[in-house]
This record gives C-alpha cells, structure tokens and sequence, in this order.
C-alpha cells in the first residue's frame, strides 16, 4: 500500500519557515476546529512506579533510581473523587495512568474497568493508558465505556531502539491495532527533547499521520528531565521547536486534537500561546501530570482569560 505522506514531503514542511508554516497550520486548523477552544484533560497515575519497561525518559522504570518508588494501586472510590473534583474544576477528560509493561487479565484490570465505569458515568471522556493490550483487553476496555486509548510512538521508528529496549515500535503499532479494531479512539504522540534528529521527529510524525484512519488525539510532550533516569541532563528543549512540531501535527493530521503535554512548567505563557496558534488545541490541566509537576490550575486560568480562549464545555450526555 502505498503510504499517503512521503519522508521528503514531511520534511519539507518542517524545514518551512516559521510564520508561513504557522499561517497554514492556523488555517487548516480553523477550518476543522472551533477557534479558540481549548480542551482541558485530567491525568491521574492509578498505578505509579515499578515498571518493567526501560523507557530512558521515565521515572516510573524499575530499571532506574529515581524518586519514584512502586506503588500500590489506588482505589477506585479515590480514582471517582479525583474525576469528580476534575469535572468540578472544568475538565472534560480524564486520563488514567498504571506503569504496567502490558495489561494482564484478573483482579488489576477489573478495577481499571471500574474506573472507566465510574469516570463515565461522571460524563467526562475517558481515556487509559496502561502499556500493550491485546484486541480483547481492548473490547473489555470498549464495553466499559472507554472512549480513548493513550499509547504513544514516542519517537520514530529508527531512533527507538536508542530510547526502549524492553519493547519493539512495532509491539507498539499492534497494540495502536488492537485499540482501534476494539472501537475505542487512539490517542498516540511522542516526546521531544530526547536527543533524537529533525528527520527522527518527522518520522513519528509520519508514522502517526500514515495511519489510516489517523489518531483522533495527539500528545506532544516535551521531555521532562527526571534525576535518575538516562536523559536526566538532556538540554531543554527549543520552545520554537515545540511549535514547529505542533504545526506539522496540525498540518498533517487536521481532524486531530493535538495535546501540548509534558514540559508545560518550563514554558512562558507566550511559548504556550504559540503552541496554541499552530494548533495545539487540548492541554494537562491540575497539579501533577503522573508523577512530575504540571502548572498550577489558577496559572492556567489566568492564561485562558488573558489570552480570551475558553476551555472546552462537557459535551451534552448522549445516553440516558
Ligand atoms: N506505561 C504506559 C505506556 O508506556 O504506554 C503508560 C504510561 S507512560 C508514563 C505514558 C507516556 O508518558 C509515555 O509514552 C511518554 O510519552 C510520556 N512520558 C513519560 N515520562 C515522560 C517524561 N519524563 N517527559 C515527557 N513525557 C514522558
Ligand atoms: C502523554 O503523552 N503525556 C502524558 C499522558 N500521555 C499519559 C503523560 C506525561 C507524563 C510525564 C511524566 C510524568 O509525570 O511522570
Ligand atoms: Fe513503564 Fe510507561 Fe514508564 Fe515506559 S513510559 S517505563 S512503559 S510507565
């Protein structure tokens, strides 16, 4: 089959300069989204630390000494108080985390389901991610309600192996598979910041746009650098080169909702801003991402009313 974006056409765009990418990048995204609108999403790690996996990023790896230890999984009466309180403060979506290599079935799944249940019947988007799922663990997650399924590239497929060693990009595409075959909506992005090439960034970004149908929600994450783990002194990341990515996304993938995501603290609200004009158009909103800081909510507030944007309204319950 032949593939619908080309490794020189990806490129290109991203070689662009800036002021014209971000004119087309605004008007492909004024033309399939509301203007304005900003989608505020909840993260909450369900079960934090003492994972299997040796992503080079992440402070929730075993194979790291970090100041993430593992955890015991929370409750699902305190998962449904922290939705709650989410959907209180404006949120629309809430995103729960476990530091799981892969889902396995038994007693830890069912009470993921039972979140997902109870985030809900709360009315807000729910979304999981919880490492690779088999298409069946997928038609579960389906049933309960899910809407989203967040497992992300994270980088292209050849700078990969220098990232991950515990897992293949392509165990990471089946899982993308399996989600999208159960029915739920994928969510899949990447991070920048890791040392990877210009040509690494387009190609995840390729990889993701190529799919067909393409992801309904992109993440776009800026390295958090964690003492302890491999990238821990990473240089920050280029705040224009945020930018510039977010555009191609928006260019690339025009239907998606593209998530400015980790990285936020060390962001001006200018660089935020210019995120939000090459189509960012969803951010993190509260305290903590999973384990790492996140803005806190009145900063966030302050930005949406000086900027006159608004966060994203509930959606109208479409089932009784
Ligand atoms: N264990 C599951 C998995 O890997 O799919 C779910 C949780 S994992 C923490 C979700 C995503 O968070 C990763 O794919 C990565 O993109 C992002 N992430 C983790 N640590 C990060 C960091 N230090 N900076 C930026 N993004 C990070
Ligand atoms: C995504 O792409 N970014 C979020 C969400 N999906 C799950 C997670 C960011 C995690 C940042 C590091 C941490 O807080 O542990
Ligand atoms: Fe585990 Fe996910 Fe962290 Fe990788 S990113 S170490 S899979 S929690």
């Amino acid at each position: 089959m032949t593939e619908k974006f080309t490794r020189s056409f990806v490129r290109g765009l991203y070689d662009r300069p800036l002021l014209p990418l971000l004119d087309e990048a605004r008007a492909v995204h004024r033309q399939h989204h509301p203007d304005n609108e900003v989608q505020l999403c909840t993260l909450l790690s369900v079960k934090t630390g003492g994972c299997a996996e040796d992503c080079s990023y992440c402070p929730q790896s075993s194979h790291y000494d970090t100041n993430v230890g593992p955890e015991k999984m929370l409750d699902v009466e305190h998962v449904i108080a922290s939705a709650r309180r989410a959907k209180e403060l404006g949120s629309t979506r809430f995103c729960m985390g476990a530091a799981w290599r892969e889902v396995k079935d038994g007693p830890a799944f069912d009470r993921v389901l039972s979140m997902v249940r109870g985030v809900k019947d709360l009315g807000l988007e729910a979304c999981v991610t919880l490492g690779m799922v088999t298409e069946d663990q997928a038609k579960r997650l389906a049933e309960a309600g899910l809407d989203a399924y967040n497992h992300n590239l994270d980088t292209s497929r050849e700078n990969y192996r220098s990232i991950i060693k515990t897992r293949t990009f392509d165990d990471r595409l089946r899982t993308l598979e399996n989600v999208r075959k159960a029915g739920v909506t994928v969510c899949s992005g990447g991070i920048i910041g890791m040392g990877e090439s210009a040509d690494d960034r387009c190609e995840m970004l390729r990889t993701l746009a190529n799919l067909d149908p393409q992801p309904e929600s992109v993440p776009v994450n800026a390295l958090v650098p964690v003492e302890g783990t491999p990238l821990a002194n990473m240089p920050p990341v280029d705040p224009l080169d945020l930018v510039r990515m977010i555009a191609v996304a928006r260019i690339l993938m025009p239907k998606a909702r593209v998530r400015l995501s980790a990285g936020r603290t060390s962001l001006s609200r200018e660089a935020q801003l210019m995120c939000m004009l090459a189509g960012a158009n969803s951010i993190f909103y509260g305290e903590k991402l999973l384990t790492t800081p996140n803005p806190d909510e009145e900063d966030d507030m302050a930005l949406i009313r000086d900027a006159g944007l608004s966060a994203m309204p509930p959606r109208p319950a479409t089932s009784v």
